[in-house]
């Protein structure tokens, strides 16, 4: 071959090496051991005696040009970074991120309000016994809640339980006080649905018992809790009420967090909402869970969540959140 066509061969295919390891493979193709150059510089020898010395100069030009170009190809492709498949450069694809429901974020920050009182919380079965749910509370036999219309009775003599103080009896049945326990969780009672009803909802029931607690206890517990969780500016009333299991027992309102107290809507314009049942621990219950009569005071309270996550978000309709309709769920998250 004309050795200015293989320099333009090989200065060609030097161009078109794009990875050190092609480049290399040129580089046998000419400069090898039998490389086309190679081969032309040992033939120089063999040529009569008046060629040589042009043929030699014209083969070691095409050596430093075929040197020169793998050099500087070399230090073009070696430095530059490696291909991948992957193009970084693309925006990421956004992992799906789940939230708590917005019945737990409330049980989620009632707990964070209560344990810095030092309170801790408690779970229990839902499945529960007559004893723990009614008997031990002190509701006599003939109270209408027991009916099998306002209870939802398993087989056998079980039933589902309608409040998690049954969680609260169990405790106090395995532990002395000092107790200061918070019982979140589902409930169940046959109601007829509507946007206001639902035949299962949550609870949060607290129970502190020692030997020195009074009411005022109770007053300032609460009034740390309501304005911790709705803000430092909400008001309290303590209205007299009945309970089988507490005596005294309350009503508690809290001032409207909608209008601020001035009347609305939400309020039925009186400016207060009603939150929480509670009062002191009747010694009737503390009888029952086997506690020497007179050595224990306590009290108790106990408030439904939905509620209160529909207070603190505005929802009409306590339906919504047994759905698991994302669109309405993702406003919470
Ligand atoms: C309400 C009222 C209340 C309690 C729950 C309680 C628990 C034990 C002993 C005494 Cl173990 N009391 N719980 C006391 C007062 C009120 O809840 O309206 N809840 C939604």
């Amino acid at each position: 071959m004309d050795i200015t066509n293989l320099i333009d061969e090989a200065l060609e295919k030097i161009s078109r090496a794009s990875a050190p390891d092609i480049l290399e493979s040129v580089r046998i193709e000419y400069l090898g051991r039998n490389g086309q150059i190679t081969k032309l510089l040992r033939s120089i020898g063999s040529l009569p005696s008046d060629q040589r010395s042009e043929a030699g100069q014209e083969a070691n030009a095409a050596r430093e040009k075929v040197e020169a170009a793998l050099t500087e190809q070399f230090s073009r492709i070696a430095h530059q970074p490696k291909k991948s498949k992957i193009d970084t450069t693309l925006p990421g694809i956004r992992p799906l991120r789940g939230a708590f429901h917005p019945v737990r974020q409330v049980i989620q920050d009632a707990r964070a309000v209560f344990r810095r009182l030092g309170f801790e919380f408690v779970e229990g079965r839902e499945v529960e016994t007559e004893f723990h749910n009614f008997t031990a509370l002190n509701i006599p036999l003939d109270h209408p809640s027991r009916d099998a219309f306002d209870t939802f009775y398993t087989k056998g003599k079980n039933l589902l339980r309608s409040q998690t103080s049954t969680v609260q009896i169990r405790v106090m049945e395995t532990r002395k006080p000092p107790l200061r326990i918070i019982a979140p969780g589902r409930v169940y009672r046959p109601d007829t649905v509507d946007a206001s009803h639902s035949f299962m909802f949550h609870q949060i029931e607290g129970l502190l018992v020692d030997d020195r607690s009074t009411f005022s206890d109770l007053k300032g517990v609460i009034n740390l809790f309501l304005r911790q969780f709705f803000g430092k500016n909400v008001k309290s009333r303590f209205r007299p009420h009945f309970f089988p299991f507490t005596e005294p027992s309350v009503e508690v309102d809290m001032s409207c967090i909608l209008c601020g107290g001035k009347g609305c809507m939400t309020c039925k314009r009186t400016g207060w909402l009603e939150i929480m049942g509670a009062g002191m621990v009747d010694p009737a219950v503390f009888q029952s869970v086997g506690y020497p009569s007179g050595k224990y005071r306590g009290f108790a309270f106990g408030m439904g969540v939905e509620r209160i996550a529909m207070l603190r978000h505005g929802i009409q309709d306590i339906r919504l959140f047994y759905e698991n309709d994302l669109n309405f769920l993702r406003q919470f998250s």
